[in-house]
């Protein structure tokens, strides 16, 4: 509603950004007071500094200084544009999870890397020591421009380099510009006043979150629809011709607000290469001056997109950026790689994708996945790159350094990459409990008992060689990408899920809702029938996600969570001239 002056009431998000002073709010003096956590609205500006103030959930609480650390605990995100480490920064980050965190480090699905239960005293050392790597935690979270992805695979052709060039720049043009993270975290000079602190974004920053990914031609790896703005970069004879923009993508929902719906990106227009910066920094401006400030459930910018529709969004781009788009390229249907397992990559040297079984790095028993990671970066000194299904690629190996690493895999009990099922090496699962404070369901703790009894189905079905990407999150907010999984568990209710199906591995299609409210302990098989039917029925080669959508949707399209039918171009798929 708007006030008695016809501007729309700003949301308390918006006043607190405004209120922070480039996001130092009382910080400083919270860091050094006795209490375990901080102020209410410092906690919001932290979140721009990559930190996330959480407490454990569903887990006995303890007693004494433990019960304080159970309930004040942060989840700490480093920002790694494209994923990509080198073997010193790798390492060091290890150890700080073992002498700060709590000994493990969870690989996100964009590409980042997460610390959980940092305590308060230990919250300066761990970021200093972070910034000392080269590396940053500033801008992981918070309403600026996210971590940018790129398709992992390592670059060895000039129109990959020339990609990989562009996403850093985007990283480093789009990174908040505030002293405070210096002041606050390195002990930085304080600013001058009257300095412009942030010359793009200003005090109030975006109205949410803004996410940028780049594919690479033949590779969706990254999931490029689902971003704020996908990059699909189109290449002639290993040259970089230009890129494709989609506009609006983005998955988060709310149960509560049948308003709130995942979106596709659309196809905007085709740019030149030394214009996809520029296009980029133009679509984040729009975005910041007229995303809506007054609801935080609709301040993405894909519901502006849907407001404007794609044709102003291109008149109010070419407004503003110095050149006009161009219609979008014909490309060639992309895949989700995952990359695992041994590859050539073009350049006489070798990568190798390791499996890491929801991004989480840490030692478990016998499975001693970390310790293995560890030997094996310390002693072949591979450059590490993250990988958008929170895998891990070692690159720039020998064919004796791809051997060794299998064996230090295996002195570990770790498998190798070609032992994990298709359906296992495809699969997704979110944080979910116990740190996610908005998580309804398990999702990364049941994910590894799911895929067992999911691959127990297949095998049964004589479907144990097919590949299926499954997703799993313990809430509709879709951090493990759902809604373009052929099959996810959405978080419905504490211990049941929704079940979707009907997404493809070219990403350009969203899920349909199959079944709702479905307890854990069914939803294999729940699923089963599905399955048997598309054994039966489908046609040569058809995966399981076209299949659903040709047998069971019959083309119409409903809202994932309501069922009703979808806004004018919301939950569409978009042309696949992308
Ligand atoms: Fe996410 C919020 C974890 C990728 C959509 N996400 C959260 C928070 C911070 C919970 C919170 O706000 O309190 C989760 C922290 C859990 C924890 O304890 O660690 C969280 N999101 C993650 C990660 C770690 C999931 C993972 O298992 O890998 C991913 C971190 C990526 C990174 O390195 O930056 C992660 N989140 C995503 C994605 C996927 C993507 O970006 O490719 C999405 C869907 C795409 C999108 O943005 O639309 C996603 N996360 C959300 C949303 C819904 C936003 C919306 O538009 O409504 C929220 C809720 C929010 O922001 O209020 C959210
Ligand atoms: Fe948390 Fe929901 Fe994201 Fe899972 S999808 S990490 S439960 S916000």
């Amino acid at each position: 509603m708007a006030s008695a002056d016809g501007v729309p009431p700003e949301s308390k998000g918006e006043r607190i950004k405004r209120d922070s002073r480039f996001l130092r709010g009382t910080i400083e003096q919270g860091l050094s007071a006795d209490s375990p956590g901080f102020e209410r609205d410092d906690v919001q500006v932290l979140k721009f500094h990559g930190v996330y103030q959480q407490r454990l959930r569903n887990v006995q609480q303890t007693e004494g200084p433990d019960q304080a650390a159970a309930k004040h605990q942060s989840m700490v995100r480093v920002r790694i544009p494209g994923g990509r480490l080198t073997a010193i920064q790798f390492l060091e980050l290890v150890r700080i999870a073992d002498e700060l965190g709590n000994g493990t480090l969870r690989a996100t699905s964009r590409q980042g890397l997460q610390y959980h239960g940092v305590v308060k005293p230990k919250l300066k050392a761990l970021i200093e020591r972070i910034n000392r790597a080269m590396l940053t935690t500033l801008g992981a979270c918070g309403d600026v421009s996210r971590n940018v992805m790129v398709c992992p695979a390592p670059a060895a052709t000039p129109a990959r380099e020339r990609v990989l060039g562009i996403a850093e720049d985007i990283a480093r043009e789009l990174s908040p510009a505030t002293g405070a993270y210096h002041e606050i975290w390195l002990d930085g000079k304080k600013a001058e006043a009257g300095i412009a602190e942030e010359p793009f974004y200003g005090a109030r920053y975006l109205p949410r979150k803004f996410k940028v990914g780049l594919a690479m031609p033949g590779d969706n790896c990254i999931d490029v629809f689902t971003h704020d703005l996908g990059i699909v970069p189109v290449v002639d004879n290993a040259r970089l011709r230009g890129a494709n923009l989609l506009i609006g993508g983005g998955l988060g929902m709310t149960h509560s607000r049948g308003d709130t719906f995942a979106r596709l990106g659309s196809p905007l227009g085709f740019v030149a290469p030394e214009h996809v910066v520029e296009a980029v920094r133009t679509v984040a401006a729009l975005f910041r001056d007229h995303g809506n400030r007054a609801d935080r459930r609709h301040a993405r910018l894909k519901y502006l997109v849907e407001q404007w529709g794609v044709e102003r969004c291109r008149a109010e781009f070419e407004s503003r950026a110095g050149f006009a788009l161009t219609q979008s390229v014909k490309v060639e249907e992309s895949q989700d790689h995952h990359h695992l397992g041994r590859h050539d990559s073009g350049d006489g040297t070798f990568y190798y994708g390791v499996y890491l079984a929801n991004g989480r790095i840490g030692d478990q028993g016998e499975h001693r996945l970390r310790s293995a990671l560890q030997v094996a970066v310390e002693e072949l000194q591979p450059n590490v790159i993250l990988t958008p299904q929170q895998n891990m690629l070692l690159a720039g190996l020998t064919e004796d350094g791809i051997e060794r690493l299998e064996r230090i895999l295996d002195q570990h009990r770790v498998p190798r990459s070609a032992a994990v099922s298709p359906v296992r090496s495809h699969s997704l699962a979110c944080v979910a409990l116990p740190t996610c404070g908005l998580a309804i369901t398990e999702s990364e703790r049941v994910m590894p008992a799911l895929l067992d009894e999911f691959e127990g189905a297949l095998e049964q079905l004589g479907l144990g060689h097919e590949r299926i990407n499954l997703r799993v999150t313990g809430c509709p907010n879709g951090c493990a990408r759902p809604c373009t999984a052929e099959i996810a568990f959405v978080g419905r209710k504490p211990g049941r899920y929704d079940i979707f199906a009907g997404g493809s591995g070219t990403g350009d299609r969203l899920v349909g809702l199959y079944a709702e409210g479905i307890p854990l302990a069914d939803l294999v098989e729940t699923i089963r029938p599905l399955l048997l039917s598309w054994r039966d029925g489908r046609q040569p080669g058809e995966p399981f996600g076209d299949y659903y959508q040709r047998a069971h949707c019959g083309g119409e399209r409903r809202h994932l969570l309501t069922g009703a039918e979808t806004p004018a171009g919301g939950a569409e798929s978009s042309e696949s001239s992308a």
